[in-house]
């Protein structure tokens, strides 16, 4: 490592802008496809376009603007390289030697064009046919001694025709093993508010923004994922809304931003203020902060009425003497320890959330990857509670999701604890009785293939090496399956960390046109405001012997199940046909396929947006958990000789997930590097470090696992002390398989007790 410490230098200009632009362009350039890149982006998120693969933020509802973002851009370039990845290609790299390649090298190879496997002898992948490819999955399949020993992922991107094929098809099979990136992801926010409103998904739509008072965003960082939130929020800012960021680094996207699309910003230089409020708590604080905003609100209702909505609490809610109970029972002195904020700055945050009618919480990562994740986002609720912020317009929570299909793809089924609802509907509509018990999630397919009890494991999409956490462990983990089977666009680490044998399924991209029996196809997302729209590619296939999803899943299918029950090959002729399905099967479907031919899709009903409350009781439930009982940042405040210290792992701006796109963080000024650690100069000193120190990072844990990596620097960053932040995956090693939030089972990627060694 030879970086000199010129390559980390604070960035003042805003967020979008034409650094966004010029980001832009030089993706597209490095493409490769530069002209398709700019012919698919006209058609990003438009009517008769396709969905931007980039995140799941809802679509503006202005037409004919143009609307992508910078890293939609990159997303699309990176599909649209004119790069392959062929037989040629395999034999001139063994798996051994691409094991050795690091994940961006992986991806920048370019797209998968052709069928491969690798049948555990020869060392290299080799062409396949898809039959022959089919038969491979079905003979070891038909081996296994239990359905339950087949492992069905999927990674957000899907879309809800495949994904609904998929899990009829794994529960045709006989599993609910469907482990996905949800179980990383915003699981937490699904049973936190399902719990608490009686629903798993956000409550408010596009047009809510446009009405709130107050936006609160916490543990996020749209300016880098998603970037068109930048748009809803300086148009809140400038009609007068206050929007509030609580974020452990002070992001740049939610301090200034230059939309791309305004002319007169992009012209004058200017630029919006996004957050006149920022505060910056310690990991894993988010949940005290809440606590002492409960406190403050109840303690002002007994002076001033109108701090909490009593009539809303009477009528809607229950259990609110045991939240107030929590309440009295968290002192202000573990509040403040534990958020890393003063009370004077919790104080702040409660006079605008009092002042402000409506309001609008949203959250991601920073919130769903703890080990309390599931109480925080309960706390959440309680507070949006306090003052009826639940299902009135302009108010509601907000859980900003990931992949672009993510919601949608539990909506159909993918789930591996379904709801009896569903599994009686599926008996209803095909006449088998599906498999009753709860599958496996993505931790417990980690432990299962560990402990040989799983032996087949089949990847819809995603990159399940890369992206779970125990890298040596799960890398054994799948290394013990017979079969290990990824549909994917491009190269990646799940293809060369693989089973006994492996088969490379290469599938048809977002913005490619899929060519079916009966005319070109289009397919269905749902964004993380329940819409429902459709999407069609407009580029040419990246080669013609690319399948689509369906048509993978449909082949798969007919091959183990044959075609007497579900006739999946009729079915992949025309994705109508499993349109018709799904509406048969899943609610509030009715006349989908006439719904979907509106410009922007349709709405799927909220029930606590109605505040219909689907809980139980029929009621919003407060909760009343304690707060833990100590954070790891806390230890380090109270002992001074204490080494350990808290590591959140994050995105850099030029990467999507295990896709790298490039080396650079433009908004945190740091370049041309990954391997870097962000912490706080205080800690540095104190534990005897200077900046560029090269750094071995281990975990702490009581178990006798040795996880650490190397050859990281240190930079000195504006990050609360005691608390630290490296890119993922580079830094997934040092997550413990064990260490997951609790009543989830997500890992806590933003909570890992660490020391550091120089080295
Ligand atoms: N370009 C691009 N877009 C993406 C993705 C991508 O990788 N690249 N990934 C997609 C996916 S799958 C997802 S899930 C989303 C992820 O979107 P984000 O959740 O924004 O992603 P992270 O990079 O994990 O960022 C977490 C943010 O939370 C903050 N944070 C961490 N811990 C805490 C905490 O304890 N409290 C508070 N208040 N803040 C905290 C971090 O400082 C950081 O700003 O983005 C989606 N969109
Ligand atoms: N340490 C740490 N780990 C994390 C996280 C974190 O914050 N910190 N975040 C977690 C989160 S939120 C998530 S969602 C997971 C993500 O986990 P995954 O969804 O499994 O991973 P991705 O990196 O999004 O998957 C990228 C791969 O998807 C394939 N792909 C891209 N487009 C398509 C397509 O259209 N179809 C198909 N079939 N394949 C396609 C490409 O081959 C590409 O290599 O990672 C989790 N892991
Ligand atoms: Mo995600």
């Amino acid at each position: 490592m030879s970086k000199s410490s010129d390559e980390q230098a604070p960035y003042s200009a805003p967020a979008g802008g034409w650094g966004a632009l010029k980001s832009s362009a030089k993706h597209l350039i490095k493409s490769e496809n530069s002209a398709m890149g700019v012919k698919a982006l006209l058609k990003a998120n438009q009517p008769g376009g396709f969905d931007c693969p980039g995140c799941a933020w809802g679509d503006s509802t202005s037409a004919g603007k143009v609307d992508f973002c910078e890293n939609g851009v990159k997303a699309i370039a990176w599909e649209a390289t004119s790069k392959k990845v062929d037989t040629s290609f395999f034999n001139q790299f063994s798996l051994e030697q691409l094991k050795m390649w690091d994940d961006h090298s992986l991806e920048k190879s370019g797209r998968l064009v052709e069928p491969m496997f690798n049948d555990g002898k020869s060392g290299h992948y080799q062409p396949i046919s898809w039959q022959d490819a089919f038969g491979v999955i079905n003979q070891h399949l038909s081996s296994l001694s239990s359905p339950d020993e087949a492992l069905f992922y999927t990674s957000g991107r899907a879309s809800n025709e495949v994904a609904y094929l998929y899990q009829l098809f794994g529960r045709m099979f006989g599993t609910n093993n469907f482990p996905d990136c949800s179980n990383m992801c915003h699981e937490a926010s699904g049973v936190g508010m399902t719990r608490s409103v009686g629903i798993g998904k956000g409550t408010v739509t596009m047009d809510d923004f446009g009405k709130a008072d107050a936006i609160f965003i916490f543990g996020q960082n749209p300016g880098t994922n998603h970037p068109r939130m930048l748009g809803t929020l300086r148009k809140a800012s400038k009609r007068g809304a206050q929007i509030v960021a609580i974020n452990t680094l002070k992001e740049q996207g939610l301090k200034k931003f230059a939309d791309p699309q305004s002319p007169k910003e992009m012209i004058l230089f200017s630029s919006t203020n996004i957050s006149q409020y920022y505060f910056t708590p310690k990991l894993g604080g988010d949940m005290a902060i809440l606590r002492g905003m409960g406190k403050l609100l109840l303690e002002r209702s007994e002076t001033d009425n109108s701090a909490l909505d009593h009539e809303f609490i009477a009528q809607h809610c229950s259990h609110f003497d045991d939240y107030k109970q929590s309440i009295e029972a968290t002192p202000w002195q573990q509040i403040i320890s534990q958020s890393g904020l003063t009370q004077s700055e919790i104080s702040q945050m409660t006079d605008i959330y009092m002042h402000s009618d409506k309001v609008i919480f949203t959250w991601a990562m920073g919130i769903t990857q703890h080990q309390h994740s599931v109480a925080m986002i309960q706390e959440l609720i309680n507070v949006l509670l306090l003052r009826g912020n639940i299902g009135k317009p302009g108010a509601g929570a907000c859980p900003v999701r990931g992949h672009s299909n993510v919601q949608g793809n539990r909506t159909v089924g993918i789930n591996e604890h379904p709801p009896q609802s569903l599994l009686d509907a599926i008996e209803a509509r095909y006449q088998f009785k599906p498999p009753q018990d709860s599958g496996l999630g993505t931790v417990d397919a980690i432990r299962a293939m560990r402990d040989k009890k799983a032996k087949v494991f089949i990847g819809l999409g995603g990159n399940f090496a890369a992206a779970t956490p125990d890298t040596a462990q799960t890398y054994n983990a799948l290394a013990n399956c017979e079969l290990t089977v990824n549909i994917s666009t491009k190269l990646n680490r799940s293809h060369v960390v693989t089973g006994k044998q492996a088969l490379i399924l290469p599938c048809l991209g977002r913005t490619e046109v899929d060519l079916q029996a009966s005319g070109a196809q289009h397919i269905t997302v749902e964004d993380s405001m329940s819409m429902v729209h459709r999407s069609a590619g407009q580029n040419p296939p990246a080669s013609d012997k690319l399948k689509s999803e369906v048509a993978i899943i449909a082949g798969m299918a007919e091959s183990v199940l044959g075609n007497d029950i579900v006739n999946w090959s009729k079915l992949k002729d025309d994705y109508a046909l499993i349109r018709d399905e799904i509406e048969a099967v899943i609610p509030n479907f009715t006349d989908y396929n006439d719904k979907i031919k509106l410009d922007r899709g349709f709405y799927l009903q909220n029930s606590a947006a109605q505040r219909v409350w689907n809980t139980g009781n029929n009621k919003a439930n407060f909760s009343a958990a304690s707060l833990p009982e100590q954070l790891v940042h806390e230890l380090a405040a109270k002992d001074e000789t204490s080494q350990t210290l808290t590591l959140q792992t994050l995105r850099s701006h030029d990467q999507y997930n295990t896709s790298i796109y490039g080396m650079d963080d433009r908004y945190r000024g740091i370049y041309n590097e990954r391997r870097i650690l962000m912490m706080n100069r205080q800690d540095i000193r104190r534990l005897g470090f200077a900046a560029n120190d090269v750094v071995t990072i281990s975990t702490v844990s009581n178990d006798d696992i040795t996880r650490s990596v190397s050859d990281f620097k240190i930079v000195e960053y504006d990050i609360p002390s005691g608390c630290l932040a490296a890119y993922y995956p580079e830094t997934n090693p040092l997550v413990p398989l064990d260490s997951v939030a609790k009543d989830c089972g997500t890992p806590t990627y933003k909570s890992i007790a660490v020391k550091l060694a120089k080295q």
